[in-house]
């Protein structure tokens, strides 16, 4: 079965098609009826500017995947598959299920118990405001909650999103961790690619969606204010899964995975129209028992990209001399017994 979503506008179409496949990997009947159901959310997902050609196809198993769409460009030592969308001058790096289920639940808890609090704020509330996990632990069910209203938050240097620019001064405190996962995975493109990527991690907007908001969407747009856009943008997911299209590729992103945007593609448009709003593969990454970032996280999608906006590119990553941040993905069998 096919379910096709046009997503309209005069100058400018992108159309999803998704396939509803046999296996457990792709798309869950369930989701198909979701992506069904935003036909018009996708028709009104503004701010796409840019005339797209070419019909996306939702890339959902990578792993059988020869096409010229997305091939498999080599294994990581540590038995990561990394695959690049042919699209693009091939400058888009996908690695599914680079995040076990237990760092997708450190990530998050690092973020709502600690990042998200620091001084100076900046993040999408009108207000600057302390606590805001702690405040949500009272009553999760509270949509009026600021936690539950959060849509973006900045660490590192902040992104002024009115005026589309960074300012030195304006900067908060940057988490060794992030630092860690994006030098760790532009290390792990390299030792399977011939040119090598390298960057310093200095910025990250930290993206909330919550499935209970439908407007929690991000329309079409670039990440091209930074100075040193020639450096790669690293995205992590993590909670549920969603649909991030680029130029004119459509990807499934579930909790875990790894999404690289180097040279070309940092000019590329790219949205997130769609998120999955209990799609099982995402929940079954994640620890569904009591705890309450795991709960957090099975209603909502977080996005985290990392990037480079000031200083000159360093030497590429040698992969050799990383202290790795303890990540290794156990498998979604290992995944599916956890929450037996
Ligand atoms: O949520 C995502 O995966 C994409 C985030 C993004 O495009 C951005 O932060 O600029």
């Amino acid at each position: 079965m096919v379910v096709k979503v046009q997503y309209a506008k005069p100058k400018f179409f992108w159309t999803m098609t998704a396939h509803q496949p046999s296996t457990s990997s792709g798309l869950t009947a369930a989701d198909s009826l979701i992506l069904r159901k935003n036909e018009k959310l996708l028709r009104g997902c503004p701010s796409i500017q840019h005339a797209s050609k070419v019909l996306p196809t939702l890339i959902t198993e990578p792993q059988n995947c020869e096409s010229e769409r997305i091939c498999l460009v080599g294994k990581s030592k540590r038995g990561f598959n990394i695959y690049r969308l042919a699209s693009l001058k091939n400058s888009v790096y996908f690695i599914p299920g680079y995040l076990d289920a237990g760092t997708v639940t450190r990530v998050a808890s690092e973020i709502v118990e600690d990042l998200i609090d620091n001084p100076p704020h900046a993040n999408s509330l009108p207000e600057p405001r302390k606590n805001l996990w702690h405040e949500y632990l009272q009553d999760p069910l509270d949509q009026s909650l600021a936690m539950n209203k959060l849509r973006w938050s900045c660490v590192g240097y902040h992104y002024d999103w009115g005026n589309r620019s960074y300012d030195p001064t304006k900067r908060s405190k940057f988490p060794k961790s992030f630092t860690a996962y994006y030098e760790e995975i532009l290390a792990c493109i390299n030792e399977v690619t011939e040119r090598p990527l390298s960057g310093k991690a200095e910025s990250a907007i930290i993206n909330f969606y919550h499935s209970h908001r439908i407007s929690d969407r991000l329309g079409g747009h670039r990440d091209d204010v930074e100075v040193t856009d020639a450096t790669p943008l690293v995205s992590l997911s993590l909670g549920l899964g969603g649909i991030f299209l680029i130029e004119d590729q459509a990807i499934y992103l579930q909790s875990g995975d790894v999404l690289v945007m180097a040279d070309e593609a940092r000019q590329s448009l790219h949205a997130v129209p769609v998120i999955f709003s209990g799609d099982r593969r995402s929940s079954s990454r994640v620890h569904l028992d009591k705890d309450p970032i795991a709960n957090f996280l099975a209603k909502t999608r977080i996005s985290i990209s990392v990037r480079q906006v000031y200083s000159e590119a360093p030497a590429p990553v040698d992969v050799h001399n990383l202290c790795f941040y303890s990540v290794k993905y156990h498998g979604q069998e290992e995944a599916d017994q956890r929450l037996v």
